[in-house]
């Protein structure tokens, strides 16, 4: 071979590699990759392989993080993903960043599913960015053999008499959620006199030995294993501590009388997404509620797929963890992008973390 055709054609070959990992994040293989990055513990492992095993041009390289902070920095530092899963708050932020892609919802047609209580919500009002994917409260994990007074205020977390077996969740919005709703405030609080008010509430509660950790995931084992009397958590972690089979019987859930936060989880495309039509896929499957019933089965959470929810029945439906009543909804916020105060909460936060 001439050095001229060689070079050509090791040229068209490398040309050839190129565009076929350009278009669509390829590998090797010629399966389109699809990175995911969800919170831990958020999805049924048997839901994700089935999804590869229906779709086998696509393989799922998936990631997870413990909160909305943590996953945002993650992408400030330059990872990158093509589906993600943040909360209200955090699409809010997203979108005002230029984080997300447009979506086409006639990619995803089982969004009909979703009941039109969970659609349009103030964070995306024409949900043009988010799909809903779960939803629940913030409220108290506790154990009935080591408390046996009645549990309904975010007060018990601050008293001496549990000093050493209380767990804090590791999060800065839910960790303050706890201090202001406690002292009477909004947890989209403005006011910098009450966010300090409601810091040194926290750091008291670290320095006087109440707290024995600031945990995310690893809360379930603790509890489940009988490692603490009280814990901040959410209701779908709730759920699976309480569960009659994997879970201990002597824990039970209360959303106290202060009000709480009430969440609402999403799935989004990044706006550099590499593989959209793999995205769009995922995301459809998710929505199918067959899929999504037996997903919260396994991960606890409350869906907003009204088809999903009559799959899982009764017990789902009566279940005031899984379905709280009006009047705890009523009494429950939603988390608000804080804009420029943001700072001001993670400056917070992280002193009472350092005490
Ligand atoms: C699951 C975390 C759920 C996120 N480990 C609640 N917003």
């Amino acid at each position: 071979m001439k050095l001229w055709t060689r070079i050509l054609s090791v040229s068209l070959a490398l040309l050839f590699c190129f565009a076929l990992t350009a278009c669509g994040g390829g590998d090797s293989s010629g399966k389109t990759t699809l990175r995911v990055y969800n919170w831990g513990d958020y999805i049924d492992p048997d839901v994700l392989s089935e999804f590869e095993e229906q779709n086998p041009d696509i393989r799922v390289v998936y990631d997870t993080f413990d909160s909305n902070e943590g996953m945002l920095a993650k992408l400030d530092g330059g990872a990158r993903y093509d589906v993600l899963f943040p909360s209200e708050y955090m699409v809010e932020k997203m979108i005002q960043e230029d984080w997300l892609m447009e979506l086409d919802l006639s990619k995803i047609p089982n969004v009909e599913y979703i009941d039109q209580r969970f659609l349009n919500l103030a964070f995306d009002p024409e949900n043009k960015y988010s799909v809903p994917y779960t939803w629940g409260t913030l409220g108290i994990l506790y154990n009935t053999t080591m408390v046996t007074e009645p549990v309904d205020s975010w007060g018990i977390l601050f008293s001496e008499e549990y000093a050493g077996k209380i767990i804090m969740y590791d999060s800065v919005r839910d960790s303050m959620a706890v201090a202001l709703k406690y002292l009477g405030y909004s947890v989209n609080e403005h006011d910098e006199a009450r966010l300090k008010e409601a810091g040194d509430l926290l750091a008291k509660q670290k320095q006087n030995g109440l707290v024995k950790a600031y945990m995310t995931d690893t809360v379930k084992e603790a509890m489940i294993g009988g490692n603490a009397a009280l814990a901040v958590v959410y209701s779908g972690d709730a759920v699976l501590c309480m569960d009659e089979t994997d879970g201990n019987a002597d824990l039970a859930y209360a959303v106290p009388k202060e009000g709480s936060n009430l969440f609402f989880d999403n799935i989004v495309i990044s706006k550099d997404c590499e593989s959209l039509d793999a995205a769009y896929r995922f995301i459809n499957y998710l929505c199918d509620p067959a899929v999504a019933a037996r997903n919260i089965a396994y991960i606890g959470y409350s869906t907003p797929s009204s088809a999903a929810a009559q799959i899982m029945g009764e017990a789902y439906l009566n279940d005031p963890v899984f379905m709280p009543d009006e009047e705890t909804l009523a009494r429950c916020e939603v988390f608000l992008d804080l804009g420029s105060l943001t700072g001001v909460y993670n400056r917070i936060w992280e002193s009472v973390k350092l005490q």
